[in-house]
């Protein structure tokens, strides 16, 4: 699928969107987020078995599109309105996506750019990108899920400092506070995302699926719920192909050949 704001490519497994609105920084707008919502489905529909999430050109993303017609009128607007419909179904469907997704973020991810990217399960950002908590720079909240996951990732006074300033972090710095998985060096970003991709990609994809579901869960569960969790996904997990094949596999000596169900 190719469209304006988004290009879509799925090949071995692995399906990779791509923001494409590099003139804006790839800020979000009312059409991209129409065809990023596609483009899920799509990734659902076609049953990939990792996505990779980047940018084109030198940004990831700079958030909502601040020139869009509805944001740059200065009137009086429901912004929460503007959530409801699009950037809270954005990082929920993100996180029910029963596959790893994988963030590369390729430059600069400020506002909502930033919280899409750390939404996903794994980051991976090029040493000269910088992640930005620019909403109070423009008076207003960390969104998109900002304020769930920055404590959550590098604990209360950290995620309270870049909220309250806007202040940049550098990728390095992220890496080293537990913000991202890993800082690359920009040239080797993208070769070594679509490795670390193709690579789950050949994994047991359905257990990372359940694996994902345990630990998103665990933020919100008691410890006699996540067991009883743990106890549901497991049984799944026993009921499948590549636990069969995982076992055998070890018991054989040889590489095991995971097919995801
Ligand atoms: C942009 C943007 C942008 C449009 C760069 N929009 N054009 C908000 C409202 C409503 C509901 C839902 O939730 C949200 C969530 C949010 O995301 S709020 C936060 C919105 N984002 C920002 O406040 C970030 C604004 N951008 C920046 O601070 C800078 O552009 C950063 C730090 C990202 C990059 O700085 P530079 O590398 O110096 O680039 P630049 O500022 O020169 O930008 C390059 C071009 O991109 C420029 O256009 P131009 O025509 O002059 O070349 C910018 O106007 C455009 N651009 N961000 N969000």
């Amino acid at each position: 699928m190719s469209t304006q704001t988004i290009l879509l490519d799925i090949a071995d497994d692995v399906a990779v969107i791509t923001l494409n609105r590099p003139d804006k920084l790839n800020a979000f707008n009312e059409d991209m987020h129409k065809e990023l919502r596609a483009a899920i489905k799509q990734v659902k529909t076609d049953k990939a078995r990792a996505l990779v999430l980047t940018g084109a050109g030198r940004a990831f993303c700079a958030g909502a599109d601040l020139g869009a017609r509805d944001l740059a009128s200065g009137e009086k607007l429901d912004l929460g309105a503007l959530l409801e419909k699009y950037y809270n179904p954005l990082v929920l469907g993100l996180r029910r996506l029963p596959l790893p997704v994988i963030a590369a973020v390729n430059g600069v991810a400020a506002g909502a750019g930033a919280n899409i990217a750390l939404m996903c399960d794994l980051t991976f950002a090029a040493r000269s990108a910088r992640f930005i908590q620019a909403f109070v720079k423009i008076g207003l909240v960390p969104d998109a899920g900002g304020t769930f996951m920055l404590p959550r990732l590098i604990g209360l006074q950290k995620a309270m400092g870049l909220a309250m300033t806007g202040d940049d972090i550098d990728a390095e710095t992220a890496e080293s506070w537990g913000l991202i998985w890993k800082c690359v060096e920009d040239e080797a970003l993208m070769d070594t995302v679509m490795d670390f991709a193709r690579h789950l990609a050949t994994q047991p994809t359905r257990a990372i699926g359940l694996i994902k579901r345990a630990m998103l869960a665990a933020a919100g569960n008691d410890l006699e719920s996540q067991l009883r969790l743990e106890r549901n996904l497991q049984r799944v997990a026993g009921y499948g192909t590549d636990y069969r094949e995982g076992v055998a596999a070890f018991m054989d000596k040889r590489p095991p050949k995971f097919t995801g169900t």
